[in-house]
């Protein structure tokens, strides 16, 4: 990473908030038939959830976590040949094309175009590219097939038929879908959070995050206050994106989040944003609509939403242009 004085310049420190109350976060146990509602519910009041009894296997979460941390801890120069992530590999506190910045390290790859993701990889000393081909597959089967049973529940929460209306678009063949792991490094100077990762909301259908048990995400509440989430390395966390939030007509919130560095501890996370294939089409689903509701968005494809929020800022509410007048 750099010298920090030249880049806490640019990235504001923080003052670490207040910790989310102790069973604040909505929490979802997916062994119970009862969760739909709750879900639901979460859905609406935060856009974001906890999820236990997932049925994510441990061994594919900790292999794919050592394989993740074998890659970070090599040399930057070495690591740098996997990059740059335009649009799938390393990345080094750049975020994005827009000049967003961060005290975050990332690889970023496409379920898309799965024969593209380790190309970079393979020169990179000391490293067996196809060890963390076969972790990340391995993950992002399990973890898809979560975030599907999720959508499902969700969906019979909704009683909207057929249950499979959101699910469908992550299993179809064609699911632009991105998997990510970052590696925040300890903030070097003691006592200071650094952005690691700005504030944004996820612009996919459903985002599957899991952490190690190092603290530094935070949602944005609807006062626009900000609440830390506790780590919890066995559990999942879900954030609706705005294209859930579009399906539903504003019923359910893509929650605004961001990630500070701590200053003890590095953070590893790996998320699967779930997202539609390029020519879905995204508008409010016409059974989630009240009687004589209007549709507070346009339609559009997500190629459409993909290529306008791609050249956004982190920050920005990349639905204002989608909003009905
Ligand atoms: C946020 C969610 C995912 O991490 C991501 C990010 C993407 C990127 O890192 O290239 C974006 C960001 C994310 C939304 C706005 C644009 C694009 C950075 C950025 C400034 C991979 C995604 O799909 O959208």
């Amino acid at each position: 990473m750099v010298v920090l004085s030249k880049f806490s310049s640019v990235v504001k420190t923080c003052k670490p908030p207040a910790l989310f109350p102790a069973g604040a976060v909505p929490l979802i146990d997916l062994s119970k038939p009862d969760s739909k509602h709750l879900l639901v519910k979460a859905c609406e009041e935060f856009g974001f959830f906890k999820v236990v009894n997932h049925g994510v296997p441990s061994d594919f979460i900790s292999t794919l976590e050592s394989e993740a941390l074998r890659f970070f801890s090599s040399p930057l120069s070495e690591k740098l040949k996997a990059g740059p992530p335009d649009p799938f590999g390393y990345g080094n506190k750049n975020v994005g094309a827009c000049g967003d910045i961060g005290w975050v390290e990332y690889i970023l790859l496409s379920t898309r175009h799965p024969q593209l993701n380790f190309q970079k990889f393979s020169s990179i000393m000391g490293l067996s590219p196809e060890n963390l081909r076969t972790a990340v597959n391995e993950y992002v089967t399990a973890v898809k097939r979560m975030a599907c049973e999720i959508l499902e529940l969700l969906a019979d929460g909704l009683k909207i038929h057929p249950r499979n209306v959101f699910s469908k678009l992550l299993m179809d063949e064609q699911s632009d879908s991105v998997f990510r792991l970052n590696h925040y490094p300890p903030c070097p100077e003691l006592g200071k959070n650094l952005i690691g990762f700005g504030e944004h909301t996820d612009p996919q259908i459903i985002s599957v995050l899991r952490s190690n048990n190092a603290s530094g995400l935070q949602i944005a509440l609807n006062d626009g206050s900000w609440m830390s989430v506790p780590p919890d390395q066995h559990s999942f966390f879900i954030n609706v994106g705005d294209s859930l939030q579009v399906m539903a007509n504003g019923r359910f919130k893509s929650v605004r989040h961001r990630v500070l560095s701590n200053s003890a501890k590095s953070r590893l996370s790996m998320i699967y944003f779930g997202g539609p294939p390029l020519s879905e089409k995204i508008a409010p689903l016409p059974s989630l609509m009240e009687a004589e509701q209007d549709s507070l968005y346009r339609e559009f494809t997500w190629f459409e939403f993909k290529k306008s929020a791609f050249s956004s800022r982190l920050a920005v509410n990349r639905l204002v242009p989608f909003e009905k007048i």
